[in-house]
This record gives structure tokens, sequence and C-alpha cells, in this order.
């Protein structure tokens, strides 16, 4: 079982053997190649991440809220109110699909300890609401039938649990008779239950390990205890501890599970080692009113930075207590689809690279082509590429529409008529001699790229 692990950890051996013959085998600097289980995942690039539960009420965010913005005691009777009679699995699934997400994470339970589904194994549950219908059944039926992959998230940390060791406000009280042990089966066993119930799942979306009562031993034990029940099962490295703050990497040589997951924040380059940015739509997780939305170059440009830096984006949203998602919300991910609709082939099934994301520009790669990402391309200066060591055969554009473009010793150079530009991201294709796949990747000189970063103090 420890070498189902060893495979997703840093290996210095390697690593060695790629310093010493990084430049003459390119083939060492390619991007690894994922397990076989974590293909669809990556393959598919965009999730919808869904927070949801009875604080969408009161507009706070959840779990954090709790014991802070709302009283714990007014938090923990918002379930007896929460009837969200607009709820429509179908439209929500729906509204991923045609925003092009292939897969949906919903908060089953989050740090506020309520269930989203009718758990045996807690009372404070949906069923328990005056809704009473089970939200993981809805909408676990309307993936399967709209092909989209349903997930989980579900929290290690339970501020509300009394066997969990740690409460509110954000882990900072602690509870009077804790039992962690008991605490660990209660989860096995919700977990088991909507495992069986609304399974086969595409991930189980882990949270809340930073707290001191979860260890790496039990994250491992987590792990092989899900992973028995469904070997498909692509499991985040939340469930584990090795996870560096809100960058998300995961610290070499400790379990990690499957993935990376930077928080808030778009992931650098990583192609040894797959991750998926999580990132909300407007600011705060869970429903906020008049929450700031961010605008389509901001989302567009997001996706594509993810997909350039060879990750995922999952990208979330907070329903209304009312059960829909904000139709102003929905108008955006519908505009995402369009723009994919056009431009999936330069994002769906790619690898990041082979030229590092820089201020304006990435690129991502799929057999013999590279697309070239170009962001608010305004100017009359055409792109300035560094040498590749292929051949360009031809560049054009996804609709087929023309390139005017040149390769020489010094490098490539890419022009695009101004009405042919998409003034969000201009997505230019280049037909190589050769494959794209096993470039090592190539920095992008300050020159190719414009303003912004120079204006922008570095995190
Ligand atoms: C965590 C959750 O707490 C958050 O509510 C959301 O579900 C997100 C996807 O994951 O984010 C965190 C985790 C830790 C801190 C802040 C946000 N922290 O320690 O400050």
């Amino acid at each position: 079982m420890k070498k189902m692990f060893i495979t997703r950890v840093f290996n210095p051996a390697f690593a060695g053997l790629t310093l010493l013959l990084g430049g003459v085998l390119a083939l060492q600097s390619a991007p690894a190649t994922p397990d076989a289980r974590l293909k669809w995942w990556q393959e598919a690039r965009f999730g919808m991440f869904i927070h949801w539960g009875p604080v969408s009420i009161k507009g706070t965010e959840i779990g954090w809220s709790r014991g802070a913005q709302v009283p714990v005691e007014e938090y923990d009777k918002l379930y007896l109110q929460f009837n969200p009679v607009q709820f429509d699995a179908n439209a929500w699934v729906r509204t991923a699909r045609e925003a092009g997400m292939k897969y949906l994470v919903i908060t089953s339970r989050h740090h506020d300890g309520f269930s989203l589904w009718n758990t045996r194994h807690s009372s404070y549950n949906i069923m328990n609401t005056p809704f009473k219908r089970d939200v993981l059944a809805e909408l676990s039926k309307a993936c399967r039938e709209q092909g989209v992959k349903f997930c989980i998230y579900y929290s290690l940390c339970d501020w509300w649990h009394p066997d969990y060791p740690l409460g509110s406000p954000g882990g900072r009280s602690k509870k009077p008779s804790p039992n962690m042990e008991r605490y660990v089966e209660y989860m096995k066993n919700q977990l088991a239950e909507i495992m069986v119930r609304y399974g086969p799942l595409g991930i189980v979306w882990f949270d809340g390990e930073w707290e001191s009562p979860w260890t790496a031993e039990r994250g491992e034990d987590m792990y092989r205890y899900l992973r028995a029940m469904q070997p498909s099962l692509i499991i985040n490295n939340r469930v584990g501890k090795a996870r560096k703050g809100m960058e998300g990497s995961s610290n070499r040589g400790l379990f990690a599970g499957d993935y990376d997951t930077p928080e808030q924040r778009i992931g650098r380059y990583q192609d040894t080692r797959p991750w998926e940015s999580c990132i909300t739509i407007c600011q705060q997780w869970a429903w906020k009113p008049d929450d700031k939305l961010k605008s389509l170059p901001q989302c567009i440009q997001t996706l594509a930075r993810c997909a350039g830096g060879d990750g995922n984006l999952l990208l979330n949203v907070g329903p209304m207590p009312d059960g829909r998602i904000e139709p102003r919300q929905v108008e955006r991910l519908k505009e995402i689809g369009q723009w994919l609709k056009r431009n999936g082939e330069a994002i769906y099934g790619t690898r990041g690279g082979p030229y590092l994301p820089s201020t304006n520009i990435v690129s991502t790669r799929h057999g013999k082509y590279i697309y070239v990402h170009v962001f608010d391309w305004q100017g009359v200066e055409p792109v300035k590429l560094p040498p590749l060591p292929r051949k360009v055969k031809k560049a054009s554009l996804l609709d087929g529409g023309l390139v005017e473009w040149s390769q020489n010793n010094s490098g490539i150079t890419l022009q695009v008529p101004f009405v042919f530009r998409d003034k969000i991201n201009t997505v230019i294709k280049l037909s190589l001699d050769g494959s794209a796949m096993d470039l090592a990747t190539i920095p992008l000189a300050q020159a190719a790229d414009v303003k912004k970063e120079q204006t922008k103090p570095k995190k």
C-alpha cells in the first residue's frame, strides 16, 4: 500500500538526474505523465466549487462567521429556517456544463458541521430543515444524467461536533470532552455513506487539515480507507499535513494525497505534480449579497493561467438561500462557456508550457501543437517569442483565421490583425514539425510582456 504514495512524492534521485542531464535529454524536463487515475480530471481543467448551507441566510462566511459575525447559538439554529425551495439540481448542473465545467465539488459538510445530505450519523442535517430534501442525492443524480463528475468537499475539522477537540470561532476554542477517535469513526461512517449512496465520486476534497487534531498518520489512514472503497477516487493534498499554506503546494517527501491546492491564487508552473487552484467568482466562499463579482477577463485569464501553469481551476459559486445561483453569476459563467466553445481546444486535454507563464502570455500544448494565449493585446507590436527547438509549420487562430508569422534564429514573431484579436485572450495555434510534449520549459523575456507586473507589487 505504501508504494502507492511513493510514486506521488518527490524523488531526489530523479531530480538529481534531471539536473545533470537536463541540457542533454530534453525528455527529462517534459511534463510528468500523471497517474492514469487522474487523467480525466487533469484533462477536464475546469470545475465548479459550491459552498452552500444554512449560513447563506445570513450572507456571512461559511464556518468562519460562527461565533464571530454570528453568535454560535444563532448560527446553529439557522438550519431550522433553511428552506431553499428554488433549489433545482438540474439547473445548477446545467449552469456548470454551460460554463464548460466538467466536474462539480460541493460542501457536503463544512467546518460548521452541517450535513447537506440525509445522513443517519447526525441529526444536524438537511432532512431536519423545513426543506427536507437530500441535496447530495438530487445533485449526484443530475450530475450523472448530464455527464458532469460529482465530487464532494468534506471538512476534517468540525467546530460544531462535540467530539472534535476545537470549536468556534475558527478553531480557537476547546470542547469540554472531545473524543478524536470517535470523531474519526464518525467521519469514516459519513464518507462511506456518501460513497455508497451517491458514488462513484470523482474527488473527495478534504479541508481543515491544518488544525492540530489532524495528523499525517490519520491522513494516510483516511486516504487508504477511501481508496479501498473506490480505487479510482482522487483525493486532494489536504488529506495530509504537507500543504504549504495558501500557496497550496506540498512539502516534498511528506504524504500529500494526489494533488496540490493553491487557494485564492493561481498556482505557479508545476508539471511534476498535478494541482488545482480554488478561486471564488466573487470574494466570499458562501453567498453574500452584492459581493464583488470578478470580470469576464479576470475569469477567462485565470482559467488560461491555470492551464498554462499545468493546473486546473475550481471556480467557486455560493448559491443563495432560496436555492438559486445568482443570475449575474450564472450570466458570467455562460460567458466563460461561450469563450470555451470557441477556444476549448486550447484548454481541455492540454498541458502547460512550454513557454512559462508571463504577465500577458501563457501557453498550453497538446501533441504537435502549442497554443499561445495573448491577454489584453492592444498595441501594434507583434508578439515575440524566444527560439523554440522545433520548426513551426503553421500559425493560425482557432477559427482558422490567418496569423502573420515568422521564425528565425532569434525566435518567433506573431501578428494578428486587430479585427481578429480577442481582447481578453487571443489564442494562436502553432503547428510544429514534431511533438510539443517533450520540450523543456522556456522562460519568456519580459520584453514579450507589457504593463501590469511592472506596476504591481510582487507578493
Ligand atoms: C478553506 C476553508 O476554510 C474555506 O472556508 C474554504 O472552504 C476554502 C476552500 O478552504 O480555506 C481556508 C483555510 C485556512 C485559512 C483560511 C481559509 N486560514 O487558516 O486562515
